[in-house]
């Protein structure tokens, strides 16, 4: 499926290596022994992440299968010093956390605009011979060779930054309450999966305050083997502070989708059952005061529930002051949500997702140390034969 949502992406990163020191001897008519000259290399460029809010998915990092910082120029005779790699700078929406592709493990998490994280360091510039002449040696013949590059394949996945994620069936009215609430306005349609990309809103409540909400694709029952669109867009609400269930009032058995639903999210990942929940009974328009009492006794009992309307309006400002208490004495701190977001990753799940995404073919498997290695005996090598 063509979706310009894009929320995960596979970079190969690399900064620049070090320029290599000269191995330069002074030379100059009238002056037989200059000694030695050579300058310093320059350094190799760094790769950078830099949070920056103009972006709200990764689109624009699609097809950047490789980004490669400049190299440091070789210094030269005369002391002259080489110049520095060019450094790059990765942008990327506020929410972004990146992984080791390789081994899952996480990396670093850019959560403002203007953030700048160092990804890759370039390589420092080797020392010219002019900084090696001591007095038993004063015209030495070697120089340092630059410091290697560093290579790092990354995943990069976008996971919004909302207070309340929305949680629920397709149809379950979900796009209608984020279209009636916040700023955001997702289509509505009265059937199943009209919504297939996330998208967040922001919701104004009293006093200048507002908050964040993330409507997120309905799941289904087996939505953790793939039915339905599966599961990976509950990335989503993996920092949420909260989660707000919704479920049709002309359910069959609200109790029992509301198990359905939780059972989906632990099979993602149990750590989602530690957020605040909050049931909302959907289209109780349908409803009349006599069902909505007796729907109430068979309730689930662990989380508040609330009957609401989106057309209507009925309990929507109450359903907003319900959110407001709830997310005042969730922890609203990101420090404690991260802790799900920052989890390594299962790069068990990652081919299957790659697989989805047409790119399991193209795993690289690198070898950093060996690659390294090579460099550094390249350098060497050449850093002992060669005069500049
Ligand atoms: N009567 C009534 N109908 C509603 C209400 N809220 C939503 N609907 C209808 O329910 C249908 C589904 O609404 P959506 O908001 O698109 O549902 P959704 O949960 O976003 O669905 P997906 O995007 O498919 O997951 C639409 O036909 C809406 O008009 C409500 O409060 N009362
Ligand atoms: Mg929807």
């Amino acid at each position: 499926m063509e979706t310009n949502f894009i929320d995960y992406v596979k970079i190969v990163c690399r900064s620049g290596k070090g320029g290599r020191g000269s191995m330069h001897m002074h030379r100059a008519k009238y002056v037989p022994n200059g000694g030695p000259d050579g300058g310093d290399g320059g350094r190799g460029g760094h790769i950078y992440l830099r949070g920056n809010r103009n972006y709200w998915t990764l689109l624009h990092l699609r097809y950047e299968r490789h980004i490669f910082a400049g190299h440091g120029g070789n210094g030269s005779k005369n002391g002259s010093h080489g110049a520095d790699g060019q450094d790059r700078y990765i942008d990327v929406p506020c929410g972004t956390v990146v992984y080791d592709a390789e081994t899952g493990r996480f990396v670093c998490d850019v959560t403002e605009d203007g953030q700048i994280i160092m990804l890759l360091k370039g390589g420092r510039g080797g020392l010219g011979n002019k900084h090696f002449a001591t007095s038993t040696n004063q015209a030495p013949r070697f120089a340092q060779p630059g410091e290697p590059m560093q290579e790092l394949t990354v995943i990069m996945e976008l996971k919004m930054l909302a207070d309340v994620g929305l949680v629920g069936f397709p149809n379950a009215g979900k796009s209608t309450l984020v279209n009636a609430i916040s700023s955001a306005h997702p289509k509505i349609a009265g059937y199943p999966f009209t919504t297939l990309e996330p998208s967040v809103g922001v919701v104004s409540y009293h006093d200048n305050h507002s908050f964040v909400i993330a409507d997120i694709p309905g799941i289904i029952e087996g939505a953790s083997e793939g039915k339905g669109l599966g599961l990976r867009f509950l990335r989503h609400i993996e920092r949420n502070a909260l989660l707000l269930f919704m479920i049709p009032g002309d359910t069959d058995n609200i109790r029992r989708d509301y198990e359905v639903l939780l059972n989906e999210l632990t099979t993602y990942n149990p750590e989602l059952l530690e957020k605040q929940r909050i049931l909302a009974i959907t289209k109780a328009d349908l409803l009349d005061d006599e069902l909505i009492e007796l729907l109430s006794a068979d309730l689930p009992t662990d989380l508040p529930h609330i009957f609401i309307s989106a057309v209507t309006g009925f309990n929507i400002p109450q359903l907003k002051d319900l959110l407001w208490q709830q997310l005042d004495t969730a922890d609203r701190n990101l420090s404690h949500s991260s802790a799900i977001a920052h989890r390594d990753k299962d790069i068990t799940f990652l081919r299957d997702e790659m697989a989805d995404e047409g790119e399991a073919d193209d795993i690289i498997i690198l070898d950093e140390d060996q690659l390294e290695d090579i460099e550094m005996l390249e350098d060497y090598e050449l850093e002992d034969l060669e005069e500049d």
